[in-house]
């Protein structure tokens, strides 16, 4: 098992697509959960390369290498959870993004590919969303929840103007709002207002649903 991380997080740090791809089926052939493959190699490999990006021994073309190949693997891995779908009516919507500003999209991708192999309905708006967009889809939507990813500390502050647009409209209490991502913690949820914070896609999931009061 260790062996099969190791080969997704090496595939990564290479920012080789085609070796991610193929570690990423021999996972499935070893009968690895995706949702674990995708925690333990191909999230460990691209935060390496963001930290070696911080501290000068890495460029922003390795991040972007290492996306790719995170991308590459996650093609093979995306379906197997979402065939692990209930067929069962949908648990609830929510709409999700990342906020403005802010291209990375492969945490939030992986948060609604789990919301949906969960049961829920997703509406991915993408990314560098504007606050009056979720509010307006949600809307628009009849969702329940709100989900605003932000990966830069400098574009965490758009999540809490999700929040301040919903109050500013007099909508604060028609939709939960879930924050998340590398620069967001519980603390920063409490302290714009957030009704939750999710500091993994499998957290994600369970937080969604004990908002929306979903029985295991
Ligand atoms: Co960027 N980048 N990047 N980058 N990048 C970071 C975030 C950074 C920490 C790297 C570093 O310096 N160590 C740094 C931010 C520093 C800071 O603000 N403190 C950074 C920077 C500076 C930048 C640029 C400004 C670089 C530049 O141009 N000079 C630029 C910004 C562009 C922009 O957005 N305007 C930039 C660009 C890029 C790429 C385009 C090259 C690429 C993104 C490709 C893409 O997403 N399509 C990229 C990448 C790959 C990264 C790192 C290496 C990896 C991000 C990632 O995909 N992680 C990242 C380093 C790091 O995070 N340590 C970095 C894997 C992913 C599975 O984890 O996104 O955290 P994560 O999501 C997790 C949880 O956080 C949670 O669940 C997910 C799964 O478990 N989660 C939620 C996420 N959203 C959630 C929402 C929820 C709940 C849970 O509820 C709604």
């Amino acid at each position: 098992m260790e062996d099969i991380f190791r080969q997704l997080i090496e595939a990564v740090q290479a920012g080789d697509p085609d070796l991610a791809s193929s570690a990423a089926k021999k996972t499935l052939a070893a009968g690895v959960s995706p949702d674990e493959a995708i925690e333990q190699g191909l999230a460990k490999g691209v935060r390496i390369v963001g930290d070696k990006f911080e501290k000068g021994e890495a460029f922003i073309t390795d991040l972007a290498m290492a996306a790719e190949a995170m991308k590459s693997a996650l093609k093979i891995l995306q379906p197997e959870l979402e065939r692990q779908k209930s067929k069962s009516k949908t648990l609830g919507t929510i709409v999700l993004g990342t906020v403005e500003g802010d291209i990375h999209d492969i945490g939030k991708n992986l948060v609604g590919t789990m919301l949906t192999a969960s049961g829920f309905d997703v509406i991915d708006l993408g990314s560098d969303i504007a606050a009056n967009k979720f509010v307006d889809a949600a809307r628009k939507e009849g969702a329940q929840v709100i989900g605003a990813s932000a990966l830069l500390t400098t574009t965490r502050s758009k999540q809490k103007e999700i929040i301040d647009a919903l109050q500013r409209l007099g909508l604060r209490g028609e939709f939960r709002v879930i924050v998340g991502g590398a620069p967001v913690s519980q603390h920063w949820a409490g302290t714009i207002g957030a009704d939750g914070y999710g500091a993994s896609a499998v957290e994600a999931v369970r937080v969604v649903k004990a908002m929306l009061k979903v029985n295991e």
